[in-house]
């Protein structure tokens, strides 16, 4: 495996969702963490979703942020076939604001797991931050750039309204 393998590998329902999904890719790449994105559609493609989930423990991906809108149940059923932690982020869809994408994810069976985050662009940012802290319990290196992350976050802080 190099050092620009991918180690996380983002998938969404369709490029309609890149626009909330883009918010995790550029969390990694701000935190320097190689990573894929992928349309990747548990209804339309499914033969595509089976040899994603199927294959990405073996070509070395450590999670899976998987987001979709609507009936989503890409993130559960990527999930089904990987052991690798799947994190989810419902999309805010246009019918119900994201209501129903958060449903769908979120109340998986007991069995097969799925870290569902919050709707939208905050969801997809902090699916990625969560990512990272995973990554970092054995990669030092990356502990400390999420740490600097942090603490630029915290610097950014104004104490006052205006
Ligand atoms: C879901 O359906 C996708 O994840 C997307 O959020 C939603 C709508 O898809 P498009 O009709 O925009 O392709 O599968």
């Amino acid at each position: 495996m190099t050092d620009s393998a991918p180690r996380i590998g983002i998938i969404m329902g369709s490029r309609s969702d890149w626009d909330t999904m883009r918010e995790a890719s550029a969390t990694l790449t701000a935190l320097d963490i190689p990573h894929e994105c992928k349309v990747v559609s548990a209804h339309r493609t499914p033969e595509r979703l089976y040899e994603y989930a199927k294959s990405a423990a073996d070509r070395g991906l450590h999670c899976i942020i998987a987001g979709a809108g609507g009936a989503a149940h890409l993130p559960g059923m990527a999930a089904s076939m990987t052991r690798l932690p799947v994190l989810g982020v419902p999309v805010q869809s246009k019918a119900l604001d994201g209501m129903d994408s958060l449903l769908s994810i979120v109340q998986m069976p007991a069995g097969i797991p799925v870290g569902t985050l919050a709707i939208g662009k905050a969801g997809a940012t902090n699916a990625a931050l969560l990512a990272a802290a995973m990554l970092a319990n054995n990669d030092a290196a990356l502990a400390s750039r999420l740490d600097a992350w942090r603490a630029a976050q915290t610097a950014s802080v104004a104490e006052t309204p205006e």
